[in-house]
């Protein structure tokens, strides 16, 4: 690949098959040998320009602009001042883009001179390569290529053309101490490294650690081993101490044993060791004074101790003494000795006494003996028993003298206010202690009709007041009276409204008489003399109502009594005579006559003419309730009412009837003959009678006289005038009457009997007649037996 020029173990190259761009012939020579070529020196210049072939596009070299800086790209490095070689005039960067670094070989004007260029330019690739190893200078120095050849620069601790020798030191030997070395380059050669360490209670004196340096020399003395120091132990107080030292003076392994004086005791370990980390076993140890057992004070007292070697131990002196009131019993001082007890025995402080005390009567005692009974500050406190009173020093106390403050008190029951009888009463007190004092009772009463209110008795009791309230003596009350009903009450009271000695009288009003008592009395039994008297309205005669008539009372204050009124009434149809009403007077007797009731008149009543009245009369003659009937005579017919009755107006019902004459039918005369008849109430009527005659040549047939009877009929059929040619006829007729007639009438021709017929229809007695029950009905010519028996 390519042509080389060697130069020992340096080597050029270029490419000698083709040009290529700045970029490509880097490649180029990155791939075949080392780089693109970096001039270093002149000589080296002369050489590449001696050296290599010329080539018209010239070569490139290992410089390139990079950052506006002219670097060499192998090292990165910027191109110095001293290190350029440009042509005349260069670098002229033609153009902005002139970036690369082309050498001129062989050229006839400034050969071997730089200049720039285009990198796209196509030139030929100008290699190098290296002639150090890989792993050059036996790795312990910086390989430097030279021309054609490399040389080593060592690193320290190394030496020889290729560093192949290392530097020695001398050998270290140490003297109680442990030693641990590492040999990286041979023993105890350069960068060789010691260690060095003591046995447990010692420690080193010197740098721990020697390195053999470039120099030949060790990094520092070898070090050696020492015993640990304990700080030094000092003679206790009161005390010996006495060590053996086995490394040194209180180093480690020293022991020190300790000792006291007489009268004082080791506190603390009895020897005490140096150990390996400089410290001693076991805590300080001290002489103390042999302790006595702490005295106190002896009560009510007091203790003044001097302490030469500590509190209440070996040498200690305590004086003893006693407060005011109190005296010592024992001895004054004591003292601890070197056995760890006290001289003497332990001293008392007894108060000092006064005589004994005893309660007052009726009271008590209460002592506090705060130090025994009776002595020095005892307190006595008198009190009384309930209902008393101290007088004199409520409490003594127990100087220290031994004499008691104050005088011996006394108790005095308590006194009450003086009481009195009440009015109209007594009084009658026990005293237990005293007049009216604590205990006294009093007990109250009354006279008679007088009654206690409030307590019975009373009692002084202990707060010096009585109890309950005062009582009083009240009149004994009756109940209240109330005067009697239409009555007055008029009472005196003497001691008290209705109340024991009250009189009251009664009375009552006008019209009322007084029942019981007129007056009444209260009694000390608290109840009224006599019964409850009442007023009584006087009374009246009872009243009756009048015959006919009603009565209608009011009574005010009881039965036909003062102020009852009667009212009167009468029934319909009768009027009251008399007051209308009538009231009872105060006197019992009623105001005005009796009333009576008095039916009312009608006018008097006559009988009609041929007629007849019959009354009866029920309260009087024609007066209210009377009924009168009409009739009238034979022969006669009553029109109008049959009765008429007087009624409560005082007039008769109906109008006044009249009798009238029973009239008959109207009779004619007969064809062929004639008729005169005499009337004597009327024309046809009731007794009228009527004469028939027949004209010449010609035969009554029939009745000659006709009378009207009370029936209305007349007594016989009216005749008929016949021709004088029957003679039979004639003589049956003059022969017959009665019912031969009507036996003759049916032989006659029909003309005749239609002819009666139509008479009688005319008449109202045509009824009658055919009915044979009527009254009017008497023996004619028609009635039923004499029809039935002619049929
Ligand atoms: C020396 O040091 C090495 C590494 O620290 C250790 O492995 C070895 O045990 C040591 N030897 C002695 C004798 O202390
Ligand atoms: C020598 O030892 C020093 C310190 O340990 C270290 O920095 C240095 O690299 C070593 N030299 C060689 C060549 O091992
Ligand atoms: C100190 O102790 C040693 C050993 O126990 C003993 O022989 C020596 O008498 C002691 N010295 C004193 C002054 O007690
Ligand atoms: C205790 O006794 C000492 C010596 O006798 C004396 O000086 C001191 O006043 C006393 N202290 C008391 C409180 O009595
Ligand atoms: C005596 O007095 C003490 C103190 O005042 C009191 O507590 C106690 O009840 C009293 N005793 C009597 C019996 O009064
Ligand atoms: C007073 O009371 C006492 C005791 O109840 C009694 O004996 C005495 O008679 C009474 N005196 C009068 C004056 O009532
Ligand atoms: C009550 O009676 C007294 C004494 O009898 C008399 O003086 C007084 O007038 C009477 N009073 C009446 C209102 O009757
Ligand atoms: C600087 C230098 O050595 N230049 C030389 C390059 O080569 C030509 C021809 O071979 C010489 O003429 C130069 O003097």
């Amino acid at each position: 690949v390519g042509t080389w020029v060697e130069v020992g173990a340096w080597t050029y190259h270029y490419s000698d098959r083709g040009d290529y761009t700045w970029e490509q012939a880097r490649n180029y020579c990155q791939t075949f040998f080392t780089d693109l070529v970096a001039i270093q020196n002149k000589w080296e210049i002369e050489y590449l320009n001696k050296s290599l072939p010329f080539h018209g596009r010239y070569y490139w070299i290992g410089i390139r602009k990079l950052s506006g800086t002219w670097t060499w790209v192998g090292t990165r490095k910027a191109l110095t001042k001293e290190a350029e070689n440009w042509a005349a005039g260069e670098p002229n960067n033609r153009r902005s883009n002139q970036d690369c670094v082309e050498i001129y070989i062989q050229r006839h004007q400034e050969s071997g001179k730089w200049n720039d260029e285009p990198c796209s330019r196509k030139k030929k690739a100008l290699c190098y390569q290296a002639s150090c190893q890989p792993f050059p200078c036996s790795q312990h120095g910086e390989c430097v290529e030279t021309i054609g050849s490399y040389r080593c620069e060592c690193h320290p601790g190394f030496y020889g053309p290729e560093c192949e020798n290392v530097v020695q030191c001398a050998e270290l030997e140490p003297k109680g101490a442990r030693m641990n070395c590492s040999h990286p380059y041979g023993d105890f050669s350069y960068n060789s490294t010691c260690m060095f360490g003591c046995q447990e209670g010692f420690e080193r004196r010197g740098v721990g650690t020697l390195r053999c340096l470039a120099s030949q020399q060790w990094s520092a003395d070898t070090p050696t081993c020492t015993a640990v120091a304990c700080p030094v132990l000092s003679v206790p107080d009161q005390g010996e101490l006495n060590c053996s030292h086995l490394h040194g003076d209180f180093a480690f392994g020293s022991i020190c044993a300790f000792s006291c004086q007489t009268g004082f005791m080791l506190m603390g370990p009895e020897s005490r060791e140096c150990t390996a980390m400089g410290t001693w076993t076991g805590d300080t140890a001290r002489c103390e004074a042999i302790t006595c057992p702490v005295l106190s004070a002896p009560d009510q007292g007091e203790l003044n101790c001097s302490h030469l070697h500590g509190d209440f131990a070996f040498g200690s002196t305590c004086a003893f003494s006693c407060q005011t009131g109190f005296a010592l019993t024992g001895p004054e001082s004591r003292e601890c000795t070197a056995m760890g007890t006290w001289t003497g025995d332990s001293p008392r402080c007894e108060a000092i006494t006064c005589p004994v005390l005893s309660a007052p009567v009726r009271g008590q005692l209460n002592c506090s003996h705060l130090h025994g009974d009776f002595t020095f500050s005892s307190t006595c406190a008198f009190s009384c028993q309930t209902g008393f009173a101290l007088t004199g020093t409520e409490s003594r106390e127990c100087t220290a003298m031994g004499t008691w403050t104050g005088d011996s008190p006394q108790c005095k029951a308590i006194a009450c206010p003086v009481l009195s009888a009440p009015d109209r009463g007594e009084l009658n007190c026990s005293h237990l202690h005293g007049d009216f004092a604590f205990g006294s009772t009093c007990t109250f009463s009354c006279q008679t009709g007088f009654e206690l209110m409030g307590p019975e008795s009373r009692e002084c009791t202990a707060m010096g007041t009585w109890t309950g309230d005062a009582p009083r003596c009240e009149a004994i009350t009756c109940p209240v009276l109330s005067p009697p009903d239409q009555g007055e009450l008029n009472c005196s009271h003497l001691h008290g409204d209705f109340a024991f000695g009250s009189t009251c009288a009664f009375s009552c009003q006008t019209g009322f008489m007084l029942m019981g008592p007129e007056s009444r009395k209260c009694t000390a039994m608290g109840t009224w003399m006599g019964d409850s008297p009442r007023c009584e309205a006087i009374t009246c005669p009872v009243l009756s109502p009048p015959d006919q008539g009603e009565l209608n009372c009011s009574h005010l204050h009881g039965d036909f009594a003062f102020g009852s009124t009667c009212a009167f009434s009468c029934q319909t149809g009768f009027m009251l005579m008399g007051p209308e009403s009538r009231k009872c007077t105060a006197m019992g007797t009623w105001m005005g006559d009796s009333p009576r009731c008095e039916a009312i008149t009608c006018p008097v009543l006559s009988a009609p003419d041929w007629g007849e009245l019959n009354c009866s009369h029920l309260h009087g003659d024609f007066a209210f309730g009377s009924t009168c009937a009409f009739s009238c005579q034979t022969g006669f017919a009553l029109t109008g009412p049959e009765s008429r009755e007087c009624t409560a107006m005082g007039t008769w019902t109906g109008d006044i009837p009249q009798c009238e004459a029973i009239s008959c039918p109207v009779l004619d005369p007969p064809s062929r003959g004639q008729l005169s008849c005499s009337h004597m109430h009327g024309n046809f009527t009731y007794n009228s009678t009527c004469t028939f005659s027949c004209e010449e040549g010609f035969v009554r047939m029939g009745a000659e006289v006709l009378q009207c009877v009370a029936t209305g009929n007349w007594t016989r059929l009216p005749p008929v005038c016949a021709e004088d040619s029957a003679p039979f006829l004639k003589q049956v007729l003059a022969y017959s009457s009665g019912t031969a007639l009507a036996v003759a009438g049916i032989m006659l021709s029909g003309m005749l009997i239609a002819l009666l017929a139509k008479r009688l229809s005319n008449r109202e007695e045509k009824k009658k007649l055919l009915n044979p029950t009527s009254d009017l009905g008497s023996p004619g010519i028609f009635t039923n037996a004499a029809y039935d028996a002619n049929l």
